[in-house]
């Protein structure tokens, strides 16, 4: 299991790569407001950890098992996204929510926030009806 650290680097890697096809060390530190070197040194043990391989002078690529959990990753930050838009947190905190809570959460529990996800947003009223409470609550 990748610590949440390399969960971090390894959901960005990912994002680099489909948006941009590639990812350089220097992409990654900007993206995850690191140094160069720590970037060079998490890469390294991801490499000895079967999640990528890395030439220093040609880049990185995922594996098929670092692309795998990348996807995954991915999937979990826009999922909690995601919930934390439905539910009506505003949008100026949830990127860092998400940040904050994404390497806390069993896979259980993010699978059973999908379900809440497709409850509100299959039915429109359900919306209706929380803000209904938000209101009340904020009054
Ligand atoms: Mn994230």
């Amino acid at each position: 299991m990748p610590t949440p650290s390399m969960e971090d680097y390894i959901e960005q890697i990912y994002l680099l790569i489909e948006n941009k096809g590639y990812a350089r060390v220097s992409d990654i530190a900007e993206s995850l407001s690191v140094h160069p070197s720590s970037v060079t040194k998490m890469v390294q043990k991801l490499d000895k950890d079967d999640y990528l391989v890395y030439e220093k002078y040609r880049g990185l690529v995922l594996t098929s098992k670092g692309n795998k959990i990348g996807k995954r990753l991915v999937y979990r930050h826009e999922l909690l996204e995601q919930f934390l838009r439905v539910i009506g947190v505003k949008e100026e905190n949830i990127y860092e929510d998400v940040e904050g809570i994404e390497h806390h959460l069993s896979w259980d529990s993010i699978d059973r926030i999908g379900d809440l996800v497709q409850y509100f947003e299959e039915n429109n009223s359900r919306i209706s009806d929380l803000k209904i409470i938000q209101e009340k609550n904020d009054a």
